[in-house]
């Protein structure tokens, strides 16, 4: 909505199967233009690291960034590579503290270069995201691989929940063509269940 560009990162490559399985559940992301990047942060040969942190590096190069994901994940392991000094707080400290979880209490920027004109901002993790000045016949807008089938519903004012003729809904069922052959699906099972929920959270919202 804000029209800020997204890269999502998937670390701990060396976790093998759930770094292969989490690569595979990323691919409708792929497929919506979201460029993905693996990476491996810990437990690396070095150039296996290196490779993944140089192209990192440049993409964020002169951009303010906001690390966004769950716990655990390898936020602050992140900026303290980036970062030199940064002694961002990781899930080994706090272990080794016996403190619980969440490391990262507060959300911090940080430069990564001298000149300050990069800059990542480490935060704790989100409860939830800002969403609630989005309409929700909006939503669907908003989600590029929903997006890219508006315009086609039997309904201009399709919820593409429940409706006929919902071109959003074939794409999901797996449409045929003409010839009744079948096309590969453009948006994923796991994508529409989101707006599902995305919707009804923010219709909730509207009715109080
Ligand atoms: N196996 C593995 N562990 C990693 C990797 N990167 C980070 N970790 C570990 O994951 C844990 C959580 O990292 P942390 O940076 O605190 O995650 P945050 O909560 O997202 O900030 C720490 O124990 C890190 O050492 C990686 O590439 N592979
Ligand atoms: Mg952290
Ligand atoms: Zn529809």
């Amino acid at each position: 909505d804000a029209g800020i560009p997204v890269l999502i990162v998937l670390n701990k490559s060396d976790l093998q199967p759930a770094f292969d399985q989490a690569w595979e559940r990323l691919e409708s992301y792929r497929r919506m233009g979201c460029d993905v990047l693996p990476l491996r942060l810990k437990g690396q040969t070095a150039a296996e690291t290196e490779q993944g942190l140089i192209e990192l590096e440049q993409r964020l190069a002169g951009k303010t960034t906001l690390v966004l994901g769950p716990s655990g994940v390898g936020k602050s392991t992140l900026v303290n590579r980036l970062v030199p000094h940064a002694k961002a707080l990781t899930g080994e400290i706090s272990r080794a503290l016996n403190s619980g979880k969440h490391t990262t209490t507060s959300t911090t920027w940080y430069w990564v270069d001298e000149t300050r004109s990069t800059a990542l901002i480490d935060s704790p993790g989100f409860q939830e995201f800002g969403l609630n000045h989005i309409e929700p016949m909006q939503l669907a807008h908003l989600m590029p691989d929903l997006r890219a089938t508006l315009g086609h519903c039997r309904f201009y004012n399709c919820t593409h929940l429940h409706e006929p003729g919902c071109a959003v809904r074939d794409q999901v069922m797996g449409a045929e063509d003409a010839g009744g052959a079948s096309k590969e699906k453009s948006i994923g099972d796991n994508r529409y269940r989101i707006y599902g929920e995305l919707f009804a959270e923010l219709s909730a919202r509207r009715s109080y």
